[in-house]
């Protein structure tokens, strides 16, 4: 019995096989899937690579980065807004999206939404008759860009928010967006929860568990069932398709595997690395903003990423293989700021430059091993722009490589590789090797590949490269391979100054030199050249230049002006010497209060000196989730160390998430004493860490 169905089966796949068309037997001979492999909607968000993100809302007209979620409705009147205009500068910048904070922590909705009167409806903007995230969508729909929404769980404006009618009505919100405004690509739960809020007037503290309050799962079954081609992004307990990488700054882990096990915890170095052994695929976007904070702040008008910065982040994110998701803050007229606008299209401008000469496209190609010597898993597919075909080997090889003679030497310095990820992440590491004084000479190596994987490297004039696999999980399946020459990055070199007067100068690329002056002229090739840090703690400004010998062009000037040194400034109550990493200037060293203190910590400084303070700057440490950065404080000031003045207080509101450095102002005022305050920390347990203090100093 056994037998005959046996036999019926050889001879039905027999047939089947012999009627098969030549694609029919490749997928035969293809390798089998590694599980896990990414869905289509992955799939298909992955392609997109590079996308934007709004955040506006009243936050925008009061400063602020989480609102309590009391702030005025009146105050939302944007007049210049086109959202045509974010549009068409995402896809000037070559992006292939738009995500929209159709409400953020404050509770204030961009649409008229039907269930809360916090809405724009209420707004004098168009008389109450606007809808924010209709026109975004409809906009995006016209420039051919796919739509996505932001919708914050917590929500600091309802009464409700921390019992289960709150759900009822985050769902019902959740509803209006996924029904009324055509289909969106990617749906975003901000797992943030401080805490505090106005809480339709309870001004209270609510902390809520966020694995099990927002009933996840059949959150996500709303979602996939209005919008069964979206992607879930959420740094919540339960997995979305999408993971976060457990930084805002703008990057992710050199390695980096699209996997994370579908339950269990997951630790800081599972967001940033993935994790090699996980159940289910869960890849990686790296979500940052193009200046400092996610809302518009004027103070940060003049810290708009550079294109430059803006380039490597590129490198980092899709360039690691994640996306990027890259915000911009509306201000208060509605409009991006020109600023912000012209870095992102520049930048495109150079990534598009940078990769639309693939210099091995004409080579000869030759791979130690084809799968099964089969044309249709050629070395052909590595260079023929076609996502979905590649070149593998025979199975149970994992150690592989594959050699390109170029026609005449070029100068090379981007190396661009992709595995087939529908057949799932397998390449475990590699390295590039060139000709180089007639010997196979090692130029970088690298880890992961998956989706995308692009690799920068000091320029080399070479004929003949390799790229060797040294180690995957089975044989690899690589869909695309290119090799770029990218022109230097010519920006102005930034100028720190450390507390004992040390000036340390830095390009942001490999290659420029730096050229200096210290009298007020403009350097160029007759300055002082710059070698390493140099001692000047008097009053002085430093003007540098960035210099190109290929080319020989010059970057703008940079410029820096130093007026009081910290020189003077103690720390009496402070026994620990250590203390004076938090003023050495240096953002990567950082001095920590003692753990078993009692809350409030107070950080003292004596002045030595009367001088006119108009605020004041905390750098938190900047170890990625490390211990102890204030979330609550009060400033003081005083004359004679004894009685105290409060200048400010408030909260540093998402520092754990963006630990950029946070400035307060007020009122100048004369000090020869101050204090920082903490009144709570992330991680609360008073060990508070501070990598730099500064003072905002009047004339
Ligand atoms: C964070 C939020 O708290 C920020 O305000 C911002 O929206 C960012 C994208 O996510 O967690």
């Amino acid at each position: 019995m056994f037998k005959t169905k046996s036999f019926i089966i050889f001879f039905v796949v027999c047939l089947l096989s012999s009627c098969s068309s030549s694609e029919d037997k490749m997928t035969d001979l293809a390798p089998k899937p590694l599980l896990p492999i990414p869905s289509m909607n992955q799939l298909e968000w992955q392609r997109m690579e590079f996308y934007g993100f709004i955040h506006f809302s009243l936050n925008t007209y009061t400063d602020q980065s989480w609102g309590y979620g009391n702030e005025d409705l009146k105050l939302f009147n944007p007049q210049k807004l086109d959202a045509r205009e974010w549009v068409k500068t995402a896809k000037d910048a070559g992006m292939k999206g738009i995500i929209l904070t159709a409400k953020h922590h404050n509770g204030f909705a961009l649409w008229p939404s039907k269930y809360t009167e916090y809405s724009i409806k209420n707004t004098p903007w168009k008389n109450g008759k606007g809808d924010l995230v209709k026109e975004v969508s409809d906009a995006c729909k016209e420039y051919g860009l796919k739509f996505g929404v932001y919708l914050s769980p917590w929500d600091r404006n309802r009464a409700d928010y921390g019992t289960k009618e709150y759900i009822t009505y985050f769902r019902n919100q959740l509803t209006e967006l996924l029904t009324n405004y055509g289909p969106v690509f990617e749906v975003w739960f901000d797992g943030a929860n401080g805490g505090s809020g106005y809480y339709g007037g309870a001004n209270e503290t609510r902390v809520i568990d966020k694995t099990t309050y927002y009933d996840w799962q059949n959150t996500y079954d709303l979602v996939r069932r209005l919008q069964p081609n979206a992607v879930i992004w959420n740094d919540g307990g339960v997995r979305g398709d999408l993971r976060w990488v457990g930084t805002e700054a703008g990057f992710v882990g050199e390695t980096n595997w699209s996997l994370l096990n579908r339950t269990g915890d997951v630790s800081w170095n599972m967001l940033h690395f993935g994790l090699e052994t996980g159940d289910a695929w869960v890849a990686a976007e790296v979500n940052t903003s193009i200046r400092p904070e996610w809302f518009y702040h004027p103070a940060e008008d003049a810290k708009v990423k550079s294109v430059s910065t803006l380039v490597d982040t590129y490198y980092n994110s899709i360039g690691r293989n994640a996306s990027l998701l890259l915000n911009f803050p509306i201000m208060p007229n509605g409009k991006i700021h020109q600023t912000d606008a012209e870095n992102v299209i520049q930048m495109g401008e150079i990534i598009r430059n940078t990769f639309s000469n693939n210099l091995v496209k004409n080579s000869k190609i030759a791979a130690s091993n084809v799968r099964y010597n089969r044309s249709e898993f050629g070395v052909e597919n590595l260079v023929d722009e076609n996502s979905s075909s590649y070149w593998s080997t025979d199975d149970g090889i994992k150690e592989a490589s594959i050699e390109f003679h170029l026609l005449k030497p070029q100068q090379i310095n981007r190396f661009l590789v992709q595995e087939n990820i529908a057949l799932g992440q397998r390449v475990k590491s590699f390295k590039l090797e060139a000709i180089i004084d007639n010997k196979w000479t090692e130029i970088v190596t690298g880890t992961t590949i998956g989706y995308k994987r692009i690799l920068r490297f000091p320029s080399i004039t070479v004929d003949k490269i390799r790229f060797v696999i040294n180690d995957a999980k089975d044989s690899p399946t690589i869909s695309n391979i290119g090799f770029y020459n990218a022109q230097v990055m010519l920006n102005p070199p930034s100028i720190f100054r450390n507390k004992e007067g040390v000036v340390t100068l830095l390009t942001d690329d490999v290659g420029p030199t730096i050229y200096y002056t210290l009298d007020g002229t403009e350097p160029d090739q007759n300055a002082i050249h710059y070698t390493e840090p140099f001692l000047h703690s008097d009053n002085v400004t430093v003007k540098a230049v960035s210099f190109d010998k290929l080319t020989q062009k010059y970057s703008d000037i940079a410029e820096e002006s130093f007026e009081f040194s910290k020189l003077k400034w103690a720390t009496p109550k402070i026994k620990d010497e250590k203390v004076n990493l938090i003023f050495d200037g240096d953002p990567n060293t950082a001095w920590h209060q003692d753990k078993n203190s009692q809350y409030p910590v107070d950080l003292v400084i004596e002045l030595n000196e009367i001088l006119k303070v108009s605020g004041f700057k905390y750098y938190p440490d900047q170890t990625i989730w490390g211990p102890g950065m204030i979330t609550h404080y009060e400033f003081y000031i005083s004359i004679d160390g004894v009685n105290w003045k409060t200048v400010s207080a408030g909260e540093f509101s998402n520092i754990k998430n963006n630990p950029v450095m946070q400035i307060k102002r007020f009122d100048a005022v004369n000090a020869k004493y101050v204090k920082l305050r903490a009144l709570g920390d992330t991680e609360n347990d008073s060990n508070i860490g501070y990598a730099e203090f500064d003072l905002l100093v009047n004339e």
